[in-house]
This record gives C-alpha cells, structure tokens and sequence, in this order.
C-alpha cells in the first residue's frame, strides 16, 4: 500500500541556521505529517546571533519554482514568509493567483525579533495593498499588526479594532498575536477574528526562554498545514497554537544565542 499525505507549500525565504523562515515551516508540515514543498524567494545567512546578509531570488527562477509545482502536485494550502521587496511581492502574487494551491496564510515578515529587516520599507505598502487582500488567513505580531493597522495597540480593545481592521483590508481570518514585552508576564494573549465575525481571544503561558526563532513561520505553517489536511479554521488555528506553545515550552540547546523553537516536542503531543 502507498501511503498518501497532503501537500502544503511554503513561498519563503531559507534560514541558513536552519531556526526560521522556510527551514521552520518545513520542520512543521513535517511535524503533522504533511508533505512540504518551498518556493525559496531569498535566501538568508544567519545563526543564532543574527542574520549577517540577504539576498533575493530572481524572478524568473521564483516564476519556475511556481510552474514545476503546478504541473506535478496537489498543493492544498500555502503561506507566504519572507519577501524581501516590491518585485518579489508582484511575482509571488501573481503566481499565486495563476495556480491553483488553496487558501493562503500570508504572514506579513517585516523584520526578526531582533531588528533584521526583512522587508524592504518602501514594499510595505505593496504588502499590505496586493497581498493583504489574498490571506485566507493574517498573522500579523504585535509590532506587525500596529503598522499594518496603522495604530497604538495599548490593550485589548485596541487589539480587536487593528484586526477589524485588517479583516476589512482583505484578509478574511486575522490572528493578532499578542505582546511579549511586560516585566512579569505569565501569559500571550492572541485575539482571533474568523471571518463569520466570530471572535475570540486564546491565552498561552508565557515561557521565559531565548529559544524563540521561528515562532510566527511555525504557528503560521501549523495553520497551513491542518488547512492541506482539510481541518477547519477554527481548529486549525488552536492545533498551531498549542503546537507552538509546546514547542517553546521545551527548549533544544542549538547554536549560543536565540536558538529555534523545539518541533520535536510538538511533534511527540498529541494534537
Ligand atoms: O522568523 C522570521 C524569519 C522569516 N524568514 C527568514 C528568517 C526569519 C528570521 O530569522 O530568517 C528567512
């Protein structure tokens, strides 16, 4: 008997250290038993300590990338990380538009928790006027979520109105994920806006850890990836989240500094 799995794709940038970008969302399709296949849109050299240069794909390569996965696999769901500028935006979502790869997690990657750009600024409008409007499902951080709703996000009420706002940009699911910057922090707060307009918030504790790289590429691969498999929205997104919360809860000692997130443990729960 030949076992099949779904196939999910991931439109990202490579982290050479293996701790983020498509290396992460990889290592989860993996985690739930989902093929993974990559359209690499830049490639990133970096390791613990931080990312040291950056260079994007041309986009005739991205454009092939896209047309070898279209004549040969079934791609129910696909996300989006890094894009590094304007012209890749275009590329990827005219791509995008021309397949037919399902719903889309767009994960708007601005910088590193660490202050690497990712994104070139003058693209950040490109981001949010022509890829916005695609995300079946938005998963902005807090500082992501403040520029693109362009507002002060100071409590929960601000929370709600940003990702009400950027459902009426286009994006019809927003996870608006929550601080990690209190003194004393027990717990991450997320507010979760589907698009029947049924909201809620989801709550983690908060594991004081620098162990962290690729915590938003993995919970919006997790969504991606339950997504392939046909799970519904709602349960996707609380799959990810637990999956990621474990996985920061059980910290691996890789590279000296801001070491990746431990998929493994994920990967053993139960979800
Ligand atoms: O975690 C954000 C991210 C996304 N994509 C790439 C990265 C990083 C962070 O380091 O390197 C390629």
């Amino acid at each position: 008997m030949v076992n099949s799995f779904p196939q999910a794709l991931t439109i990202a940038g490579s982290d050479s250290d293996g701790s983020a970008g498509m290396q992460a969302d990889l290592h989860t399709f993996f985690a739930r038993h989902v093929h993974g296949a990559s359209v690499i849109t830049a490639c990133v050299a970096g390791n613990s300590y931080g990312i040291h240069a950056s260079i994007p794909m041309p986009t005739d390569f991205i454009d092939q990338e896209f047309k070898d996965l279209a004549d040969d696999y079934h791609i129910k769901a696909a996300k989006t990380g890094m894009l590094a500028d304007s012209e890749l935006i275009h590329n990827v979502v005219k791509n995008y538009q021309a397949a037919d790869f399902g719903p889309l997690v767009v994960d708007p990657v601005i910088m590193t928790k660490h202050g690497n750009q990712l994104l070139e600024e003058s693209a950040f409008n490109t981001l949010r006027t022509e890829l916005l409007p695609l995300a079946t499902v938005l998963t902005p951080n807090f500082y992501e979520a403040q520029k693109i709703a362009e507002m002060t996000i100071n409590n929960d009420a601000d929370m709600e109105e940003a990702a009400r706002k950027m459902q009426k940009m286009g994006a019809k699911n927003v996870i608006a994920k929550g601080s990690h910057a209190k003194e004393n922090q027990t717990h991450v707060k997320d507010f979760v806006l589907l698009d029947s307009g049924e909201n809620f918030w989801l709550s983690e504790p908060y594991h004081e850890t620098d162990r962290v790289n690729g915590t938003g590429d993995s919970l919006s691969a997790c969504i991606t990836a339950e997504l392939a498999k046909g799970t519904l929205m709602k349960d996707a997104i609380m799959i990810a989240k637990q999956f990621v919360n474990t996985a920061i809860g059980n910290p691996v000692e890789v590279g000296h500094k801001f070491g990746p997130i431990n998929h493994w443990a994920a990967m053993e729960q139960n979800l």
